[in-house]
């Protein structure tokens, strides 16, 4: 079959919209790092938009963190993809023109830091991951033990994590004499802006303080709030695309319609107009943040937990799953006292929306995938929910019950006695503590909480909360995830 290339492009049926503008002009204004599906899906989509009103300085430099693969897929075609968004009533088919270039951070670290560093580069926009930023979840204060940062700071010229890159090339556009870039956070972090400011400030001071101040005073760390759902792209899904737009392309990728983005309007170097692909320019993206990380990314690590252990595939499955669905009812209940409503914004109705997303059929996303990376998680989906009700003194029984079904699933072992593959930095500790605990809710449950990382100093001294936790590990151990929902 034929490859999706800048050549080939003219052969597209028309039910596949194109870029409507030149690409060979595309100067590249913005360098991404971690170019997963989700940057492919969202940032990339609303560049292509502002592209097709004014086309130029926006191209996108990709830059992957660690594996060779996108690169080897997207070069041979051009850095041209195919996004293909699944609505319940069918497909609808978009090829994707920003990307300029894919680089591999670890083939030439020095060659992205140049990039980075050169003056027609005006933001360096992130989505690494929570893991990604090296930093300690509960706090979000870097982590001088991290073993990247160990690396980046021995090595500053070839550097391997997000932060050591981004100080790298902001130290050599401050010796150039050029201003900072924006970085620009993507990532599910609650403030995230603010986070990476500090991330960046404090990897800088390790070394040099005249450049940590020259950041602090300079520097543009916009919060940001992203959404789309976007799963992992299988091989069924390649093969799809190709039936549909009549070319191979190795790197599509899949999203449900539905996108929303919120930046703070603080940009060092000029920024695309993102707003007339929709995205909310706005002051303060703390509300939009709260509403989303709690209400969207809380219910779905929940449910990812509690539908993997009741033996459900996909978000899908789970939440037409009616038991579960009950419990997503309640547990909105509890998480909406906590979220101060973004303006214009009615807080049942976004829950309403989130289950319909949820459940959107063709839609497979794995309960698996969300599963991954708990302890990175945790404290801005759920913990950080738990406190504010704690506060209150109000229920936690949906809240708590979904942190014990993740203690459930990283105890390693499902409902039918089957191993877990729990993927997390902090896999291998969890795996000690569940040989040490085996099937004991107590003993789990306390060694669990213990984890600082995750839990904080406070929490686990909280009897309300752990008493909870407990109560809730011990019903998933003895009568299964599903029952322990419906006899909420
Ligand atoms: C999901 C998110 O994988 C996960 O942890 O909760 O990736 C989620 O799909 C996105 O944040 C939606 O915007």
């Amino acid at each position: 079959m034929t490859r999706l290339t800048t050549r080939t492009l003219s052969s597209l049926p028309a039910v596949v919209r194109r870029p409507a503008y030149d690409r060979s002009h595309l100067s590249p204004g913005i360098v991404h790092l971690g170019l997963g599906a989700f940057a492919r899906a969202h940032l990339c989509e609303y560049t292509e938009d502002t592209l097709e009103l004014e086309a130029g300085a926006w191209g996108v430099t990709g830059a992957s963190l660690q594996r060779p693969d996108q690169r080897d897929r997207l070069s041979p075609q051009d850095g041209l993809y195919t996004l293909l968004k699944r609505a319940p009533a069918g497909p609808e088919l978009r090829i994707i023109g920003c990307l300029r270039e894919v680089m591999v951070a670890p083939e030439d670290p020095a060659a992205l830091v140049a990039r980075m560093a050169a003056a027609e580069t005006r933001i360096v926009s992130l989505t690494v991951t929570e893991k990604g930023y090296c930093h300690d979840p509960a706090t979000g204060r870097l982590r001088a033990d991290h073993h990247d940062i160990v690396h980046d700071l021995a090595n500053p010229d070839a550097p391997r994590s997000a932060v050591g890159l981004i100080v790298a090339a902001l130290k050599a556009r401050r010796a150039a004499g050029a201003g900072p870039f924006t970085a620009l956070s993507c990532d599910n972090l609650p403030h995230n802006g603010g986070v990476l400011r500090g991330l960046v400030r404090d990897f800088a001071a390790l070394s040099d303080d005249g450049l940590a101040q020259w950041i602090e005073a300079n520097g543009a760390f916009p919060a940001t709030m992203v959404d789309r759902i976007v799963p992992a792209t299988t091989e069924a899904d390649i093969a799809e695309v190709a039936g549909l737009i009549g070319l191979e392309d190795a790197a599509p990728v899949i999203g449900e319609p539905f996108r929303q983005w919120a930046i703070q309007d603080v940009f060092a170097a000029g920024r695309p107009a993102w707003e007339r692909g929709g995205a909310q320019m706005v002051s303060e993206v703390a509300p939009f943040e709260f509403m989303k990380l709690r209400m969207l990314n809380g219910a779905h690590s929940s449910l990812a937990y509690l539908g993997y252990l009741a033996g459900h595939e996909t978000v899908s499955e789970a939440s037409g799953d009616p038991v579960l669905a009950r419990f997503l009812e309640g547990l909105w209940a509890e998480i909406i006292p906590t979220v101060p409503a973004p303006q214009g914004v009615v807080l049942g109705d976004y829950a309403q929306a989130l289950l319909a997303r949820f459940r959107n059929p063709a839609i497979r996303h794995r309960t698996w995938q969300i599963a991954m990376d708990g302890s990175q998680k945790l404290p801005q989906r759920l913990l950080g929910t738990i406190h504010d009700r704690l506060k209150q003194d109000a229920a936690i029984d949906h809240l708590a019950l979904g942190v014990a079904a993740w203690m459930a699933y990283v105890s390693g072992t499902d409902e039918k006695g089957a191993t877990i593959d729990v993927s997390d930095p902090l896999a291998a500790t969890f795996a000690e503590k569940a040989k040490a605990a085996g099937r004991n809710a107590t003993a789990l449950s306390r060694s669990l909480l213990s984890i600082e990382a995750i839990f904080g100093a406070d929490l686990p001294h909280e009897p309300r909360f752990t008493r909870a936790v407990e109560t809730h590990l011990a019903a998933l151990f003895d009568k299964g995830a599903k029952a322990t929902v419906a006899a909420l």
